[in-house]
């Protein structure tokens, strides 16, 4: 009898080694505040806001219950010094240096199959009508190196971010670095910066002193009130809340998600992404059946025009589209590799 006592305090530690080893099994390893790679930020994951409600906006219609786990995220945008090292080590040539092929285009005239991309070209300020999308301008030659077209140059501009990257060169680059594209909800949460529900990253009120935006009538005339009339070395504004750089303006940034036309208003969702490409939908576009979701606006976004510099602000972009307002920043999630 005496025996029995004698074991009952080793049967309740070995209860609770059994239910400790099971909570390790069921719960999730989290990242540690210090545990993030240089350049990158650790974000405490949580639930938030994803989206906003307006009548001008319908695309962002919200989601009140979105949480995310902790993750890493870049501090600023990547810039050209980072995409070069990348290309020095791999050879990899982005889609704007690459002709269109004949198989994917075979009606296309040969000269309009040469490696180019999209160049924003703003109107003559004295131009009294112009058509819509027309200051986008395919110019061959243009790519990350040559953002303007082939007598440009990022010579001296190091620090910039990278332009002319499709969805697959930030994919390239993600993969060979071991981090991801962010989820539209990573993206947005950390961009919010803690300040859930406020309408711009840094509070309520639209300030040109906070981020590279457009300020003036676009497309015609840009005052550069905030200093710069095109990109911005990355910085150069302060930083949101978490200590992220230029996540409003300077340039659009890709995320993993293809676009839909807003969010679940009603679901509860645990790291939500739209990875199906068959529910990718933009009314605005119909013809085009795969876009992903950029964010964040670009020096190109002002108050008369597009105004998408806020966390929850979103377009669609085709993933074969770079163009001389389009980067990334990457994400370190525990699925990643090194
Ligand atoms: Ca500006
Ligand atoms: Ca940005």
């Amino acid at each position: 009898m005496q025996n029995k006592f004698f074991l009952l305090p080793f049967a309740f530690l070995f209860v609770c080694i059994l239910f400790f080893l099971l909570l390790l099994a069921i719960v999730p390893p989290a990242f540690a505040a210090n545990s993030c790679p240089e350049g990158m930020v650790f974000i405490n994951g949580g639930t938030f806001r994803m989206g906003a409600d307006s009548l001008k906006f319908p695309e962002e219609r919200s989601a009140p219950n979105v949480s995310v786990s902790s993750f890493c995220i870049d501090a600023h945008e990547i810039t050209n010094a980072e995409f070069a090292k990348f290309v020095k080590a791999t050879g990899y040539k982005t889609v704007a240096e690459l002709p269109l092929s004949k198989e994917d285009f075979p009606d296309l005239p040969d000269e309009q199959r040469l490696a180019g991309s999209l160049v924003f070209q703003p109107p003559k300020e004295d131009a009294q009508q112009v058509p819509f999308l027309s200051w986008w301008n395919w110019t061959v030659g243009a790519n990350w190196q040559h953002p303007f077209g082939k007598d440009s140059s990022i010579q001296g501009k190091d620090n910039y971010p990278v332009v002319h990257i499709a969805y697959k060169d930030a994919e390239a680059y993600a993969k060979w670095i071991g981090k991801s594209i962010s989820t539209e909800a990573q993206w947005e949460y950390a961009a919010r910066g803690g300040l859930d529900d406020a309408t711009y990253a840094w509070g309520d009120q639209y300030s040109e002193n906070k981020a590279n935006t457009w300020q003036g009538i676009f497309p015609f005339f840009n005052t550069k009130a905030d200093g710069y009339k095109g990109l911005a070395p990355v910085g150069s504004f302060p930083p949101n809340g978490y200590g992220l750089y230029d996540i409003t303006g300077n340039v659009w940034e890709w995320t993993a998600d293809f676009f839909q036309d807003g969010h679940d208003h009603q679901a509860h969702q645990y790291n939500p992404i739209v990875s199906d490409r068959t529910e990718g939908f933009d009314p605005k576009k119909p013809d085009e059946s795969v876009l992903h979701v950029i964010k964040g606006g670009s020096y190109l976004c002002a108050p008369n025009y597009c105004s998408r510099y806020r966390p929850a602000a979103r377009e669609s972009e085709s993933p074969d589209t770079g163009t001389t307002h389009i980067g990334f920043r990457l994400v370190k999630n525990l699925t990643d590799s090194n």
